[in-house]
């Protein structure tokens, strides 16, 4: 294994060279949001947008990994694109999330259910303690584009945030993004 730089663009998200990359679409993200049949129809009429781009480096025997996420701007009812949101497998282990371009929310949710909000602009390095479940939503009109960094062995827990959503929603209401209670929580 040998060190190297790796070039990311913060505006677009590319990393050189990257080892791996996924797309999620609209129509993959079902559940998460409030109003699917809303969501269903803008898969129909927008053939089924993108909602976010991960791209990865990684190397084999390395304890380290990191990559963008590239989100795009959207509503679905007014409710904006977000992650599916994860614990980690390893509950000992926590993230950085590091903002590149755009503007976002990251929401933040204890085992306990304490939330915490940490605004995502660019220059802010965001901390993830660990067995912090977290959810990035992109608020703005461009693309939100962050580099993370995280341990290879952490893993992705979705259960119990598929299951009820986390406590609180982030919507535009009258223009400005706003916390709310998750009403189906
Ligand atoms: C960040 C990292 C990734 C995660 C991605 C999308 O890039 O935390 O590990 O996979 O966001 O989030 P999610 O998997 O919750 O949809
Ligand atoms: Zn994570």
């Amino acid at each position: 294994m040998l060190p190297e730089g790796v070039l990311i663009n913060g505006l677009t998200g590319e990393v050189s060279p990257g080892t791996g990359k996924y797309t999620k679409r609209l129509s993959e993200l079902r559940e998460i949001f409030q109003d699917q049949t809303e969501l269903d129809r803008l898969v129909e009429v927008e053939g089924d947008p993108v909602v976010y781009e991960v791209i990865e480096y990684r190397k084999e025997g390395s304890d380290l990994f990191f990559g963008t996420t590239t989100m795009e701007p959207g509503k679905v009812s007014g409710e904006f694109f977000m992650t599916r949101g994860h614990f980690h497998q390893r509950r000992d282990m926590g993230e950085v999330y590091y903002t590149q371009s755009g503007h976002g929310v990251l929401l933040l949710e204890s085992r306990k259910g304490e939330t915490k909000v940490v605004r995502m602009d660019p220059g802010v390095c965001a901390f993830i303690p660990p067995d912090w479940a977290h959810r990035s939503i992109n608020v703005g009109s461009e693309k939100l584009v962050f580099v993370w960094v995280c341990n290879v062995d952490a893993g992705h827990d979705y259960g119990d945030i598929l299951k009820h959503g986390m406590r609180k929603i982030v919507v535009d209401r009258d223009g400005k993004d706003t916390i709310m209670n998750n009403p189906h929580y």
